[in-house]
């Protein structure tokens, strides 16, 4: 069993699509252990973003992740790291392939309603950010032992 952090961004939310992600998440047999809407202020914002600080990208992803609120989750199972990054699709919702949550919900390459830690390495920076371990819920699910 391994971790991930998944955010819900601002698009999700207001486009009424958050329930039908968490479904997709929950239909893949993931577990999730630990959830919350936040406003994201614009330090912490930027300490998400800051490996792409830089990009001409960039400062327009703060100011569109800062714009309303978010869901931040920990998502727990098998490689879930890469078996989040497969159900997300490409980046650009435009190019993502149908059957993913990009592909299926988004054109977008900014406003592309999830993230997920892309490594290990991604999800000790970013997990932190939202969560402590004291946030992260232990417990068995029924279905377990069937996954
Ligand atoms: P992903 O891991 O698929 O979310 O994508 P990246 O880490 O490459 O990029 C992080 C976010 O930057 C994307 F979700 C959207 C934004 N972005 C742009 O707005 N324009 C770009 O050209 C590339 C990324």
């Amino acid at each position: 069993m391994s971790r991930t952090l998944v955010i819900l961004k601002p698009d999700a939310i207001q486009r009424n699509m958050a329930g039908r992600i968490i479904s997709r998440i929950e239909d893949k047999g993931l577990k999730i252990s630990a959830m919350k809407m936040v406003y994201l202020d614009k330090r912490t914002a930027e300490r998400l973003y800051e490996v792409h600080k830089g990009k001409p990208f960039y400062q327009s992803l703060v100011d569109y992740i800062t714009s309303g609120p978010i869901i931040a989750m920990v998502v727990e199972g098998r490689d879930v790291i890469n078996v989040i990054r497969k159900l997300m699709g490409k980046t650009n919702g435009a190019e993502a392939e149908p059957g993913t949550i990009r592909g299926d919900f988004s054109t977008g390459i900014e406003k592309n309603l999830i993230h997920a830690s892309d490594s290990d390495e991604s999800l000790r920076r970013e997990l932190p950010i939202f969560f402590s371990e004291e946030d992260i819920i232990k417990y068995n699910k029924a279905d377990e032992s069937w996954l």
